[in-house]
């Protein structure tokens, strides 16, 4: 039922979209339309459209708008590039929305469409992936960096016995998140596993088939290699998928970061032994609240600002306009099932 209204909902932006793109109307008000209170409207941009990953968040983000008040919509491409996501942007500016929550393709190519909205008055939030500080509000981290790149180059250490050639199957090239998580697993290996040789870092840009391609190709080319990490959860998914049907399962290990519903059947199997993610519902929840603590004047994202989130508690706000949600959950045969998402 989520998913269908969703759905809807997307159709609902693809055609305000159009239609304000026509008309060029909307935002005069410096986008005080957008307003605090029970009125405050928020607008979720996730990388692409399709991803459980992201599915999981905009409930997050729907549960958060229906408990404070205000109208929720979420729109975005189907492809996980920075290009596809400025159209979105502009039309959110348009519309005059009190907040846009953001998941980035790209740390700075948004950044003129982002500058534009906020000149408008649109607050913006970015979640799970940042934009350079400057242009936006707050980012809603969902764990400290340094913890996650250190979960699974631990993950992957003890699941090829400390030693051997291990590859990194990522999402775009240019994803904030990711791209801050490799420089970290490269720096994490190199201070605590000498005997790991990172191989090859390859992209299947967020979507399955490239992702399951990829996996296919890195195994082809390093007949060594002993573990892939996958820091995305569509990749991690199509990599599983691949080794679970090939003869290098059980052979070479896959550790990552993945959904429990999209990972259950591989833990079941025997292909993947742990991986690690947080809550993304929980980080959409999040993100929504601090949209809307934005668009009432409780924040303005400076150090020290503090806010409610619902069930989640009060936040305060970091360095660098950063929150965090919290530490990475590490999943394997013995919880996966205590966990939904
Ligand atoms: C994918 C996306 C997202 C990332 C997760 C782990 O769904 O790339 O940005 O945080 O994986």
């Amino acid at each position: 039922m989520k998913f269908h209204s969703k759905r809807a909902t997307t159709l609902v932006a693809l055609t305000l979209a159009a239609s304000a793109a026509l008309t060029a109307c909307g935002g005069d008000d410096g986008g005080s339309g957008g307003g605090g209170g029970d009125d405050a409207t928020i607008t979720f941009l996730p990388k692409n459209l399709g991803n459980p990953y992201f599915d999981a968040s905009s409930t997050g983000g729907q549960n958060a708008v229906d408990a404070f008040g205000g109208s929720f919509e979420e729109v975005g491409p189907t492809e996980a590039t920075p290009d596809a996501q400025v159209p979105f942007i502009n039309t959110a500016a348009q519309q005059g929305v009190g907040a846009l929550v953001i998941s980035a393709n790209d740390p700075t190519a948004l950044g003129d469409a982002l500058e534009e909205a906020r000149d408008a008055g649109v607050k913006v939030v970015t979640f799970d992936s940042d934009v350079d500080a400057e242009y936006r509000d707050v980012f809603i981290n969902q764990a400290s960096a340094e913890g996650i790149a250190k979960a699974q180059v631990d993950l992957v250490a003890e699941q090829i016995g400390g030693e051997g050639e291990v590859a990194i199957l990522s999402a775009a090239a240019n994803a904030t998140n990711q791209n801050a998580w490799i420089d970290l697993m490269e720096e994490e290996l190199a201070a605590s596993y000498p005997d790991i040789e990172l191989v090859e870092t390859v992209y299947g840009d967020d979507d399955d088939q490239t992702s399951f391609d990829k996996t296919a190709a890195l195994l082809q080319t390093h007949p060594n290699l002993k573990g892939i990490i996958s820091p995305t959860t569509v990749g991690i998914a199509a990599a599983a998928r691949y080794l679970s049907t090939s003869d290098f399962k059980g052979q070479v290990a896959l550790t990552g970061l993945g959904t429990p519903d999209q990972m259950r059947p591989f833990i079941e199997d025997g292909t993947v032994t742990a991986f690690a993610l947080w809550n993304p519902e929980e980080l959409g929840y999040l993100a929504a609240y601090a949209a809307h603590a934005l668009i009432d004047g409780d924040i303005t994202g400076e150090e020290g600002d503090t806010f409610e989130a619902g069930d989640l508690g009060e936040y305060t706000v970091g360095e660098n306009g950063e929150v965090i949600l919290g530490e990475p959950t590490v999943f394997n045969a013995d919880n996966i099932d205590d966990f939904s998402f």
